[in-house]
């Protein structure tokens, strides 16, 4: 049985839908990663291309690595059971004065999975404050199921759709997710969350990981993919992608661009958008 969190904290997240922080990794370890990152930024002339910064375990060895640090598996698997998939992945950096922000918002509303054993460790690589733009949540709002969103279209808004709750909110219901380079949050797939634009001199830097049992189902596409992680797929739901071994590799790459189409479905259902190809993230 896995041991990394405490009866408490199990109960916890049961209750709020949320935990944090937890440190999954080291200082030196989150430096490491974000050094990665920085040097291919470097190498390419930029922050990492929109489409990549989805799905990004498939293009990027690092994400692929980090996604299956021991620590953060034994925490899931406290949470979700000992069978685990990565759905997805999601680089999500904010640069100083980009004003790129999150609307409020739950995971759940537009991915397209059946089953709500679901949730997402975020793991900063930077430190996440209020003021670089770290997420808000509403603690115990998962209970809520998933609730009506409007679609905004804002371009500032890292979502897909600009997707944000139709309900009123209580704002000062709200935690702040501060966190530490290393340290990780956990939130469950129906949580009520959002985060500022970043207002500081610095960027902010996190990689958010989708782990699902492998008994969820796509109820939006015939065909989806997923990485088995830990434990054992019983189930046959996804298909199963293979691991990179270098930055960009041609066959992950084009793996990518079929994967995006699927994605395009799903998260563009209901809409007259054909496509996210002109998005620049898919959240
Ligand atoms: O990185 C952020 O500011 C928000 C990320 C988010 O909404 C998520 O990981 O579910």
């Amino acid at each position: 049985m896995p041991i990394s969190l405490t009866d408490q904290e199990i109960r916890d997240y049961r209750r709020d839908g949320l935990l944090f922080p937890k440190p999954a990794i080291s200082t030196d370890d989150a430096a490491r990663y974000l050094a990665t990152l920085e040097a291919y930024e470097a190498e390419t002339g930029g922050p990492v291309n929109g489409k990549y910064r989805y799905k990004c375990h498939l293009v990027f060895p690092w994400i692929n690595e980090l996604m299956r640090e021991p620590a953060i598996l034994d925490m899931v698997e406290d949470l979700i059971g000992p069978d685990i998939m990565v759905w997805s992945s999601h680089l999500y950096p904010k640069e100083p004065g980009d004003g790129r922000f999150i609307s409020w918002h739950q995971d759940s509303a537009h991915w397209g999975l059946e089953t709500d054993n679901i949730l997402t460790v975020w793991v900063a690589l930077t430190s996440a404050t209020r003021d670089n733009g770290c997420m808000r949540m509403l603690p115990g709002s998962q209970n809520t199921g998933i609730v009506e969103h409007r679609d905004t279209w804002e371009t500032k808004n890292i979502l897909t759709r600009g997707q944000t709750i139709a309900e009123e909110i209580d704002e000062d219901k709200a935690v702040w997710v501060e966190l530490g380079p290393g340290e990780t949050s956990i939130h469950h797939l129906h949580m009520w969350h959002a985060s500022p634009p970043n207002i500081t001199d610095g960027r902010r830097v996190a990689t958010a990981i989708r782990y699902i049992t492998p008994r969820a189902r796509q109820t939006r596409a015939d065909r989806d993919f997923a990485t088995l992680v830990r434990g054992e797929d019983r189930y046959g739901h996804f298909e199963a992608e293979p691991r990179p071994s270098v930055t960009m590799e041609p066959s992950m790459v084009r793996l990518h661009e079929e994967i995006a189409d699927i994605q395009g479905a799903i998260y563009l259902k209901g809409t007259d958008k054909a496509s996210i190809a002109g998005l620049t993230d898919r959240k």
